[in-house]
């Protein structure tokens, strides 16, 4: 599978985001990654619709929203979600999971559940005929900076292996959470192909396009 880069906007500096925009275009990235709190799910709060039309605005790049709220289908109406752009729901944040990514695929969107590093992989047993992707938390949802939880490294591959065994191996993988250029790589082995980069790698220093080589150098 295609291995691509999805930069976490949260990461960004708001003064910057025209030039980061056209670095980003310039580098041929595929998404950007936008993490959206509640301050119920998670203890935080971030990101909203408005950032998501703006962004729009200013350019092609398919959006990569990550809904971390509460029964996330409430508010799949309020988001410029459309064809080529990605969706995240959390298994942990509605009963009507199937409702929720349902509801993503009728706006022509990519469907994508996101489990937590404590989450078991059986969670997905029954919604996996409507989903295009798994977004596997690789830190407990609510902040960047933070440190891997280890043990998802081998949850990557788990996800990996059970997807293929139940027919699903078109359905792709992508990992949130402290993706470090020497995280990624292993990420990347684990089987993971959509990697969210934030202050780990393409948000670190100056060199915001040398970041982005060295990650698709890393999870070749
Ligand atoms: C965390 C959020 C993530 C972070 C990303 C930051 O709740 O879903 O998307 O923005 O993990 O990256 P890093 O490299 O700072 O961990
Ligand atoms: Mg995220």
């Amino acid at each position: 599978m295609k291995k691509q880069i999805s930069p976490s906007m949260m990461c960004a500096d708001i003064a910057e985001i025209k030039s980061t925009l056209k670095t980003f275009e310039e580098c041929g990235i595929e998404y950007l990654h936008i993490d959206i709190m509640d301050g119920a799910f998670v203890p935080n709060f971030t990101l909203g619709p408005d950032y998501c039309k703006a962004l729009k605005k200013m350019t092609n790049i398919p959006l990569d929203i990550h809904l971390m709220v509460e029964k996330p289908e409430r508010f799949l109406d309020i988001f410029p979600i459309g064809f080529g752009d990605y969706v995240a729901v959390h298994v942990e944040s509605t009963p009507h999971l199937q409702r929720a990514l349902a509801m993503i695929k009728a706006k022509g969107a990519k469907a994508m559940v996101a489990i937590n590093p404590a989450t078991p992989i059986s969670a997905l047993d029954y919604v996996l005929p409507d989903i295009d992707g798994v977004l596997v938390m690789t830190v407990n949802p609510g902040f960047a900076g933070q440190k891997l939880v280890p043990q998802t490294l081998e949850k990557i591959q788990q996800v990996r292996a059970y997807l293929d065994r139940k027919g699903y191996a078109h359905v792709e993988i992508e990992v949130d959470g402290n993706v470090s250029f020497e995280n990624a790589t292993k990420m990347s082995t684990a089987g993971a192909n959509i990697f969210v980069a934030g202050t780990s790698s393409v948000f670190t220093g100056t060199d915001m396009a040398g970041n982005i080589a060295k990650l698709r150098e890393a999870v070749l």
